[in-house]
């Protein structure tokens, strides 16, 4: 039997990757995003290069009505879903707390932490119906360490490193796996979301050093995919070889 791979955020970077790589496995996947038109362009390109079934939904995960709607009436054959990754998230801005932004703020924590708990929610519930699952969150090196102006995405990854505990302890009764894997900087378009369409500053963040690319962290999300049952990844920290933590780099510029 085919086995089912959902994942939030599959629209650009990280998620595309991983996307990429399930379907590469035999995964039959269900992929979101906010971008209806890049969906679409995934689904087939996928559908085309693995021959895999694919499901595109598009939706805001900050939307409760729509998360509800969409994955809480999933139709029969795409309901038993073996892994989720909770992968659809972003910084907003690079501010002082005392200069920040509320609706960057909002944005951060309603999409990084509510998002996550409505996709989670619905989908660890239909894993708890198939006695099985594995949950991948996308945590960061924000959610070990704070670091200057990045309070609120700091904060929000913070969250989802407890959540990603505590939701271990809770859906361990139930067979559930539950992983986290938390990059250093990655090239995607987390730096042209964060500094808001500024692409000069955004590419400025990977001078100097090489960062890791999307494929490198949906490689390690694989390698957690692909442990034998017996086995779970509770946390992986993957970092560019030129970064020691959240704010030194080994930069040659
Ligand atoms: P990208 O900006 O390249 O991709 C982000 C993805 O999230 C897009 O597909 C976007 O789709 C989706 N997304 C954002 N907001 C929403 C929303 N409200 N509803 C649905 N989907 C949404 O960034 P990355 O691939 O780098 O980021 C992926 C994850 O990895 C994030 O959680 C990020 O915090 C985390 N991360 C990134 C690091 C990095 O350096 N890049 C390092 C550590 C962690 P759309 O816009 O179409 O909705
Ligand atoms: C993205 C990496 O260091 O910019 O989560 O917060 S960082």
């Amino acid at each position: 039997m085919s086995k089912i791979a959902l994942v939030t955020g599959a629209t650009a970077g990280i998620g595309e990757a991983v996307a990429v790589l399930l379907a590469k496995e035999g995964y039959d996947l269900i992929i979101t995003g906010r971008r209806e038109s890049r969906l679409q362009e995934l689904a087939k390109r996928i559908v085309a290069e693995s021959g895999v079934k694919v499901l595109p939904l598009s939706f805001d995960v900050r939307s409760l009505e729509s998360v509800e709607k969409y994955l809480g009436n999933l139709p029969q054959e795409w309901r038993s879903i073996d892994v989720l990754v909770n992968n659809a998230g972003l910084a907003v801005g690079l501010n002082p707390i005392n200069d920040g932004v509320i609706d960057d703020w909002e944005r951060m924590i309603d999409t990084n932490i509510k998002g996550l708990l409505y996709v989670s929610k619905i989908v660890s519930n239909l894993m708890i119906e198939n006695k099985k699952g594995h949950i991948i969150n996308l945590c960061s090196i924000a959610g070990k360490e704070v670091y200057p102006n990045g309070n609120v995405y700091c904060a929000s990854k913070h969250a989802v490193d407890a959540l990603t505990k505590g939701m271990r302890i809770d859906l361990l009764p139930y067979g559930i796996k539950v992983s986290q894997i938390c990059p250093g900087a990655v090239e995607t378009e987390f730096s042209q979301v964060r500094f808001k369409g500024d692409n000069e500053r955004a590419a400025n963040v990977y001078k100097g050093f090489v960062p890791l690319s999307a494929n490198d962290v949906a490689d390690a999300i694989m390698y957690m995919v692909k442990c034998p049952p017996h086995v779970n990844i509770n946390d992986m920290v993957i970092m560019p070889a030129a970064q020691a933590n959240s704010s030194i780099f080994n930069k040659k510029v």
